[in-house]
């Protein structure tokens, strides 16, 4: 899945496709470096971010949905908002990229594919102090408990993400990913994003013996490493923005996978 940030403020590329002409042309790159789905948001939810009005959400993400899907290209709506939801549908969306989960009827109502995504509070203040008693557990019986019900509502596929960095120490993080294997036997599909995000920053800053974090544009091997760790899991899915390079990652370790399979 790659990124199509059509946003002034997302912390890795904000700025760059807030125009939609800029926006669908980085769209039908990443298509053609190998993404299976264009991930399209008006909104951004790094830590800290100030929520954005309907109204202009719905202006960033339609033309740049209508133009992709209409280029027979599938197009995923990453908002948390159940108006931009809807008419990222009627635009040609047929996967709702939920980062709130909630959104799970409007998905089953609308006959389209639902990705829920776990977050503890929101975008404003969940960095402040998350906690959890047992991190995998809790995000693994939320996350099947909504997309259980999402199923028994209609919805057609769903999709479950732990979230990385949404409400997560860096310690958190880590936890969810060395045990990506309990969400993945639930038997539902694994949708990741680790892609540019701050844990990598930081563990690549103390590995470097640099004090603090490396920068969001030097994350490229920690996000490669963290997709590709998610797939040799089992994830079905990693959400990305570096599409070529995440794409040959993936067809070296599915080799493996399948010649683990068939020995
Ligand atoms: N992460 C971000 C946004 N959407 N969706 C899913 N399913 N999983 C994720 O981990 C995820 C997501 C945050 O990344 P980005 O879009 O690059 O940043 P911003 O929120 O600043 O726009």
């Amino acid at each position: 899945m790659g990124v199509v940030n059509v946003t002034p403020d997302s912390f890795s590329d904000g700025g760059r496709f807030i125009d939609p002409a800029r926006a669908i042309a980085h769209g039908r790159e990443l298509a053609a470096a190998g993404a299976d789905w264009l991930d399209v948001g008006g909104e951004s939810t790094r830590p800290g971010a100030t929520p954005v009005a309907e109204d202009e959400e719905l202006r960033r993400v339609v033309p740049v949905i209508e133009a992709l899907a209409g280029e027979d290209l599938a197009v995923s709506v990453d908002t948390r908002k159940e108006a931009v939801a809807r008419a990222a549908v009627r635009a040609g969306a047929t996967l709702i990229n939920d980062v709130g989960a909630r959104l799970g009827s409007v998905a089953a109502d609308l006959g389209v594919a639902w990705a829920a995504m776990h977050a503890q509070g929101e975008p404003a203040t969940m960095q402040d102090a998350p906690q959890y008693d047992d991190v995998v557990a809790e995000v693994r019986g939320e996350l099947v408990a909504r997309a259980h019900a999402a199923l028994a509502a209609g919805a057609p596929e769903v999709w479950i993400d732990p979230g990385i960095g949404f409400g997560k120490t860096h310690a958190h993080n880590l936890a969810l990913l060395a045990h990506l294997d309990e969400l993945v036997a639930t038997g539902l599909p694994v949708l990741v994003g680790t892609s540019r995000k701050g844990f990598l920053g930081a563990i690549l800053g103390r590995s470097d013996g640099a004090a603090g974090s490396v920068p969001v544009d030097d994350r490229l091997e920690g996000s490669l490493a963290t997709a590709t760790w998610a797939m040799a899991c089992g994830a079905r899915m990693v959400r990305v923005h570096d599409v070529r390079a995440t794409v040959h990652a993936a067809r070296v370790i599915g080799a493996q996978i399948t010649k683990r399979a068939a020995a």
